[in-house]
This record gives structure tokens, sequence and C-alpha cells, in this order.
């Protein structure tokens, strides 16, 4: 590919209102679309979570520990359904701003093994990005060889867009303003850290521990440990949050902005 592409992940609990099931959060896509418009940054994909769309149906049917039994089935076309009917949403906002969005099922050229990445037909995707076209993708329910179907996130699949396809950056678009050095809702002294090694997030794994991490941190150091791979690469890695105004427009220009920066 001539240009490097920039991967930008936008958080389902960013896009949708996240306790009330099925709910969009239409002014927060309209804006965003808004700012990826005015960025004019060419090649870009686009990733989106599943909030409150996906999660709740994938998780009345226990979809992500996989096949089990017959009436999951129906639980697993309704969960991959549900992420259809948002990516329409975001895809949608981003022609009205005359950007030439195409959504993209994952489930369609990915395959996972014990809900790991094993098979990835990236062709198309390379085609619709050298054709013009910015790929709209999704955290998926997808088949998986060793336990029939599993829940893909979104985070895991711009990870590895931002490895295949040499992403200049890659922009996790989250719904706090980065990293904490503890949990900013219970701790009033929590910390925002601006860059981080990737040794550095192994030790804060460590230091947070397993059972008491919060669902702000232990959330966001799930998703740290994703981004290990893009930047072991040497891809410039940023966490922002896409509930402020800009945030998500200056990381696309590359401009500085308040976030945290994952370094090798
Ligand atoms: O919100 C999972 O993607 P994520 C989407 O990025 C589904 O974790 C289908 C629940």
């Amino acid at each position: 590919m001539k240009d490097r592409p920039v991967v930008l992940k936008l958080g389902g609990s960013v896009i949708t209102e996240k306790d009330r099931p099925l709910t969009p959060n239409l002014q927060a896509i309209g804006r965003l679309a808004e700012e990826i418009a005015r960025a004019k940054v060419s090649p870009i994909v686009i990733v989106h979570g599943g909030g409150s769309y996906g999660h709740p149906i994938a998780k009345t049917y226990r979809i992500a520990g996989g096949f089990k039994d017959q009436a999951q089935l129906v639980g697993f076309s309704k969960t991959h359904e549900a992420m259809v009917s948002l990516n329409r949403l975001v895809v949608e906002n981003l022609l009205d701003r005359r950007l030439p969005a195409f959504g993209m099922a994952p489930s369609s050229f990915i395959l996972t093994s014990k809900g790991r990445i094993q098979v990835f037909q990236g062709e198309l995707l390379t085609r619709a990005i050298k054709t013009g076209l910015i790929p709209v993708l999704y955290g998926d329910a997808v088949l998986d060889t060793d336990q029939g179907f599993a829940i893909l996130s979104g985070d895991q699949i711009a990870a590895l867009l931002a490895v295949k396809l040499k992403a200049e950056r890659l922009i996790m678009g989250v719904d706090v303003d980065g990293l904490y050095d503890s949990n900013p809702k219970t701790d009033s002294s929590a910390r925002l850290i601006s860059r981080l090694t990737l040794e550095e997030v192994s030790e804060l794994a460590n230091k947070i521990g397993g059972a008491e991490v919060s669902d702000v941190t232990g959330g966001m150091l799930g998703k740290v440990s994703e981004l290990m791979a893009p930047v072991a690469r040497g891809i410039e890695t940023v966490i922002v949050n896409a509930l402020k105004p800009d945030y998500v427009y200056r990381a696309l220009k590359g401009e500085k902005v308040v976030g945290t920066r994952i370094e090798a």
C-alpha cells in the first residue's frame, strides 16, 4: 500500500448509551463523523465496538463462551444483526458528510480460534482501501475453529489491522481520558498517565492486580494488552477520550492531545 493508513477505533461506550439496550448515542456518532470528515485523513480504516447493541444480546445467549446448545444459534445471529444495525448508523453518518464509508462484516473474513484471530482474509479490505473507500468494521460474533463461535472485540480487530496494514497511527477512542494509575472514579488522587512504555504496562498490571481491577482501569488494561503487538512494531498508538469534542480530530491530525500514548 502506498500510504500507510490510520486505524481509528471508536468504543462502544462512546457511540451507544451503554446502560440502555439498543440505544445509539447519535449526538456522538454525528460529531465524530464530522471530525473525521474535517480531519481529511486518507487512507483511514474505522472499527467500532458493540456497546449496548452487541453486548447485552451476546451475554443473554452466552456467545463468548462458544457453542453449548442449539438455542444459542439464534442468539449468535441476533448479536451479529445488532452489530450490523449499529454499523449502518455509523456508516450513514459518515456518508452524510460525503465520506465513502463502506461497512464490512468481520465475520465474513475473520475466523478465530478460542476467541483469538486465526484466519484473516484481508484481500477485500486492502482492495477497498486502495479503491479509496473507508472500511468501517466492528466487533462481531464470529465463527471459531475451537468453540464453534466467539465474540471478537473491536480492539483485537483494530490492533490486528494496525499491524497487518502497517498503520501510520492507531487511535483508540474511549469514554475516559486514557489510562490512570488507579481508578479515577473511586480515587481522587488518580493521575492520568500521558506516556507509557510496554514495560511499564506490565508493571502497572501487576501493581493493580487481578481482583481489584476496576471497570475503568481493568477495561483499559485489557485494551492495552491488545495494543502491545502494534506498539512493539513501532506503530504510534494513542488512547483518547472520544466523548470530548475535537480530541479524535486532533489525534487524527497527529496534533498534541490529552490522552495516553503507548510506546515501545
Ligand atoms: O465492544 C464486541 O466488540 P467490543 C462486540 O469492541 C460484540 O468489545 C459483538 C459484543
